[in-house]
């Protein structure tokens, strides 16, 4: 159901968190840049055709996940995987881009319909009492900077249960998206994510392509830039710096989202593959993924069916990469490519967008809505 939280490193049913904010419910929570030699050199028939806003990423082999210190646990361990050539969009899709979807196809997302107390029981706890039914609004969470130091464990601190924020009132029912046109969309969830590919005939990239994508053509290295670690005087992306969540220096020159293309491309021209907003893959979630792969030489196009997140049992999770404009080394460092994170396909956030991904024919993995 909708709105199952997660921010950065912390995840628990949203409602949960609805109900912890109310106070009506505690739920217990639950160097030298070296190219990589095979990846992206074309390999069998190159694209004869351009696709608009999109980068052709040719097939090839690379090293997926971390061995490294700053990775997760659900990033390990490293190991090789081949990826088919594929089209990728060059930004996060934009407010302007998913107006025109809207637009055609009067979709509503899922942060702008009721929910129900059925949606809601079943992805809370055992025994979790219904939810009367005043509380039943349509909403998203919203980020709110502190006043000062928090428990960084409390994330109902600095995420608010939010009637009428949606993506068109990312900040609440009083914003808009005026000047925001080229600011990523928010307040996606993976349903709506899957929706809008399907209808602009794409789909949502694998993680095995994204990170690849994300890579950019360089091997062992720990950010998509290279291996300087970012800080307030070297900015490569948006992220958070300061103190989360109660300073913000914006030395990079952004609060929360920025226009897409602000920061420089990777190294195959793609934009904001760390930092910005969160980017959904179609991918299950699966926090032990990376160790079944144990023993596998190269796995060619893998693509997880069956989420198994423990902060998320009761529903199918869905991955996402690449940290968002809340990200910083104090808290999780998540804008590395290898960094993974899964969360409920019906929840949206103040820093949770997508891009979508093409391949050349057909597509070899499935996403279909309420999954
Ligand atoms: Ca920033
Ligand atoms: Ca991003």
């Amino acid at each position: 159901m909708k709105n199952n939280l997660l921010t950065l490193g912390a995840g628990l049913s949203a409602f949960a968190l609805v109900f912890v904010a109310t106070k009506w419910w505690n739920a217990p929570p639950t160097g030298t840049a070296v190219r990589d030699s095979t990846a992206n050199q074309p390999t069998g028939e190159p694209p004869v055709v351009t696709v608009p806003g999109m980068i052709w990423i040719a097939s090839g082999e690379f090293t997926m996940g971390t061995d490294s210190e700053l990775g997760w646990p659900d990033e390990k361990p490293a190991h090789r995987v081949r990826v088919d050539g594929f089209w990728i969009d060059e930004t996060e899709v934009t407010n302007a881009q998913f107006r025109a979807f809207i637009e055609a196809t009067s979709y509503v997302t899922t942060a702008e319909r009721v929910p129900t107390v059925a949606e809601i029981l079943a992805q809370s706890p055992p025994g979790t009492p219904a939810p009367p039914k005043e509380k039943l609004v349509a909403g998203s969470l919203v980020f709110t900077m502190t006043d000062g130091p928090v428990d960084l464990k409390d994330f109902s601190q600095w995420w608010s249960w939010t009637p009428g924020a949606n993506w068109k009132h990312p900040d609440g029912p009083e914003s808009n998206l005026d000047g925001r046109e080229l600011h990523p969309a928010v307040h996606v969830s993976w349903d709506d994510a899957v929706a809008f590919a399907k209808w602009a005939g794409k789909r949502l990239p694998t993680e095995a392509e994204w990170e690849f994508a994300a890579r950019g053509g360089w091997i062992d290295k720990p950010y998509v830039w290279g291996d300087e670690a970012p800080s307030d005087l070297r900015v490569f992306a948006n992220i958070w710096q300061g103190k989360f969540p109660h300073s913000n220096t914006k030395a990079d020159g952004f609060e929360r989202t920025a226009p897409v293309r602000s920061f420089k491309p990777n190294g195959f021209g793609l934009f904001d593959m760390a930092g910005n907003v969160w980017e959904w893959c179609g991918d299950a979630y699966d926090h032990d993924a990376y160790a079944r792969r144990v023993g596998s030489v190269v796995i060619a196009n893998p693509f997880v069916e069956r989420s198994a997140d423990p902060r998320n049992p009761r529903t199918t999770s869905r991955t996402q990469r690449g940290g968002s404009f809340l990200c910083n080394d104090q808290y999780c460092s998540r804008y590395r490519p290898s960094a993974r994170h899964g969360l409920s396909p019906d929840t949206g956030m103040s820093h949770i967008g997508f891009r979508c991904a093409k391949p050349v024919r057909g597509s070899h993995t499935r996403q279909s809505v309420g999954q």
